[in-house]
């Protein structure tokens, strides 16, 4: 029998033809390859002892449901209010409670029990970013000897900041028990490799490989993208009118789930520097969509909050009856308007504190029109800026030289312009989502599952 895929992400698309690059991508290497997408039910109920059919047609789809202490402990707790702010130098944000741990390992086991019923031993398992870390190990512990590979969608943390779990020699375990670990850039693996070169337990193999115990793994990095031509077809079809019309000037754009790690603030406050030290540059707005996420955890809230103030008090300052320097719309928009408003925006600010990628970075570039195109504003720190090195990269703690890029973002001329975004063009092309999970598929089926002996390392 073929092999079958098995993704496994915390969430799954609910519709029949999904939208957005990733879920794309997965949903068509699924299609082609048949197999089983496994993710969290929406809601929140009892705990129910199998996984529950959600109807899929060309696979099939599996969800578990969490009980509300599961989603507290796991979701909120361990996933996101401890390896999400590790992974993003957020140490002070961590919120160790033995509660969320216990959670975590709790609810990864019994995915890796309902998991070991319907897996054939031929399938090859993609586990999907930060709330599956020790899904490999249970699995393994149960037997499971499939290949199975690992993505992580963020930052593959700082060492250092590794000490601040409860159990730290745990997380070089947990990844070794995978048969490839993919990261999103090479100072992703450099960071991931000397993690293992600090630990006693591995041993260094040649390009990206370590032994660990009874355990192989190779780490790379694989780039992720979108699907820059169904984008950039969104864009054409649904750009929007002029600016002037709009906003009476050109505008600015920036579009982010709203979290601490994007840099809102620090982008508003150069967006204020720029309006304060350019008055005889272009005027321009600044619209930024931020829909809200994770409202239940803390450190959610308070950033919201600073953002409103920030927006207000640039707006009091600089604003005039007909017009609001900052547009600030706190809530989610619909893919087709983003993409039009990224086609019309003279440049983008992409300025996250620290970023695995940013695919708003690659929409921005997909959705210009090559004979005009506006200028994208890049952090350092996302991932993109790796191999997008044409973009205007800023260190995004630095307002003042933030400030100086919008304003050289918005008076390029159209030459430098065009040379710019060809050569970004040139990357997103290159990490076209399609291109990205056949690479990581292929690297999969390729890796020879050591003979293992299974139970922990
Ligand atoms: C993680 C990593 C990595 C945003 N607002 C709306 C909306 N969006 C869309 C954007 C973009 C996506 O959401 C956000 O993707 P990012 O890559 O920027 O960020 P994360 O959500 O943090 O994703 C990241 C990614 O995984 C993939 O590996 O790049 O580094 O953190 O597509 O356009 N979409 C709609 N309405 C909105 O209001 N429809």
């Amino acid at each position: 029998m073929p092999a079958r895929l098995i993704v496994v992400s915390n969430r799954i698309p609910s519709e029949a033809t999904p939208s957005g690059g990733l879920v794309v991508a997965l949903h068509e290497a699924l299609r082609e390859k048949g197999g089983i997408w496994i993710g969290a039910h929406p809601e929140v109920g009892s705990e129910e002892p199998a996984l529950i059919d959600m109807g899929g047609t060309q696979y099939d789809k599996l969800a578990f449901r969490l009980t509300e202490e599961d989603r507290e402990a796991y979701y909120l707790g361990f996933a996101n209010s401890v390896l999400w702010p590790i992974a993003h130098h957020r140490t002070d944000l961590v919120e160790i409670n033995r509660s969320f741990d216990e959670g975590y390992l709790r609810v990864n086991r019994r995915i890796a029990q309902q998991m070991a019923e319907v897996i054939s031993p031929e399938d090859h398992i993609w586990i999907h970013d930060y709330h599956f870390f020790p899904l490999a190990e249970e699995l393994r512990s149960l037997g499971v000897t499939n290949r199975i590979g690992f993505f992580l969608h963020i930052p593959f943390p700082n060492i250092t900041d590794l000490d601040v779990l409860p159990d730290p020699p745990a997380f070089a375990r947990w990844l070794a028990h995978y048969d490839l670990v993919g990261l999103q850039t090479r100072a992703d693996v450099a960071r991931c490799l000397e993690m293992f070169r600090a630990d006693p337990r591995a041993e260094m193999l040649p390009d990206g490989a370590i032994k660990f115990g009874a355990q192989e793994v190779s780490v790379r990095s694989f780039p992720i993208g979108i699907s820059a031509e169904s984008f950039a077809r969104a864009a054409q079809d649904c750009a929007p009118p002029p600016a002037h019309e709009l906003f009476g000037d050109a505008y600015v754009i920036g579009v982010d789930r709203l979290d601490y790690s994007k840099g809102l603030p620090q982008r508003f406050r150069a967006f204020e520097r720029y309006l304060e030290s350019y008055d005889t540059g272009p005027r321009a707005s600044l619209v930024q969509i931020a829909p809200p996420s994770r409202e239940s955890v803390r450190a959610y809230q308070e950033i919201t909050a600073d953002l409103q103030q920030i927006a207000g008090q640039v707006n009091g300052r600089f604003g005039e009856v007909h017009w609001a320097p900052i547009r600030f719309l706190h809530r989610p928009v619909p893919r087709d308007e983003i993409a039009g408003l990224l086609r019309g925006a003279r440049a983008a600010l992409v300025t996250p504190l620290a970023d695995g990628m940013n695919l708003v970075a690659k929409e921005y570039v997909a959705a210009q029109d090559p004979e005009d195109p506006g200028v994208l504003v890049l952090s350092r720190f996302a991932g993109a800026a790796e191999d997008m090195t044409e973009a205007l990269l800023v260190n995004p703690h630095d307002v003042d030289e933030t400030a100086a890029a919008i304003r050289r973002a918005l008076t390029m001329p159209l030459e430098e312009r065009q040379a710019r975004h060809t050569a970004c063009l040139k990357v997103v092309e290159a990490t076209d989502t399609r291109i990205w999970a056949r690479s990581f598929l292929n690297r999969l089926a390729a890796c020879t599952p050591a003979l293992r002996i299974t139970g922990r390392a």
